[in-house]
């Protein structure tokens, strides 16, 4: 389609401008643009996050939220992992050819359309949980550079990368019968950090700290028994975090630096 900017200000009042590439343009940037605010929170127990797990320099938090009846908890993770850049953690993350490496839950795996270079429109469904019945979901997914985040006080990142994944329609999708719809809205903020080494040599990947922040609401569609789902929650996102992190530190480990 016809290319044009979307400028919109970020909350240090910085101008960020955005292409509108596609039909999903405008709802994927406002999107970043509101994950994008957890940077400023300084305090991650700021704005009623109670944490639920942690597990070393990983740290589980949630928000109780029912909405007609569903439970919606919104849940958020913070984390540090060393020897990776923000930029390879997106790309692994966001990549649909690895999806089935890392990504346990996933039954059904298709990718509908790509929309840009790092932009599809995916349809998977997810492994059934007793007793409730079997979820898909049907969700854009972009990786996106961010030029301008909001600071987090005085610790300057050398880059930071963002995988935003948010529920859409789709003509093409081809629903497995009996599932019933999640809605999702998921991100994954990275950002570099760099400890140059002290006799001037070349940055290695001991110089790397990569601070994540995961986000996700996930709205399951239709019933679930609460204390199931609640502790699915807190099983199934410290379990992939951790999956996921040790896989891109392991895929990446003899690969040159990528930024
Ligand atoms: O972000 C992650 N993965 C991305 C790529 O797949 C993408 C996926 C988001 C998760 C959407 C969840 C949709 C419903 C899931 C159904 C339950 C499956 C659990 C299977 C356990 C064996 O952004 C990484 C996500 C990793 C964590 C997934 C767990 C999600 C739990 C949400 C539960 C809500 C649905 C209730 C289902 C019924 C349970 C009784």
């Amino acid at each position: 389609g016809d290319e044009e900017d979307d400028i919109f200000f970020d909350p240090e009042g910085e101008v960020v401008e955005q292409k509108v590439t596609h039909e999903h343009s405008e709802a994927l940037n406002q999107r970043i643009k509101e994950h994008l605010a957890l940077l400023d929170h300084s305090d991650p127990d700021a704005n009623g996050w109670e944490q639920i797990t942690e597990d070393g320099e990983m740290k589980v938090y949630r928000k109780e939220l029912v909405q007609d009846g569903l439970i919606c908890d919104p849940l958020k993770a913070v984390h540090s992992v060393g020897l990776v850049t923000a930029k390879e953690m997106c790309h692994y993350f966001w990549f649909p050819d690895v999806r089935r490496d890392w990504e346990e839950t996933v039954d059904v795996f298709d990718v509908l359309e790509t929309l840009d270079e790092a932009t599809t429109i995916n349809y998977q469904t997810h492994k059934q949980v007793w007793p409730a019945a079997q979820r898909d979901c049907l969700y854009l997914s972009s990786m996106v550079k961010v030029d301008n985040p909001p600071s987090v006080g005085d610790k300057i990142p050398h880059d930071t990368w963002i995988v935003c994944n948010f529920s859409v329609d789709h003509p093409e999708a081809n629903p497995v019968s009996g599932c019933v719809r999640a809605l999702i809205e998921v991100a994954l903020i990275c950002q570099t950090f760099i400890t140059l080494p002290k006799d001037g040599g070349p940055i290695t990947r001991d110089c790397l700290q990569c601070d994540i922040i995961y986000v996700a609401n996930v709205n399951p569609g239709g019933w679930a028994p609460a204390s199931v789902l609640r502790s699915i929650y807190k099983r199934e996102y410290p379990k992939f975090l951790n999956r996921f992190t040790n896989y891109v530190q392991q895929k990446t480990k003899d690969l040159k630096l990528l930024f």
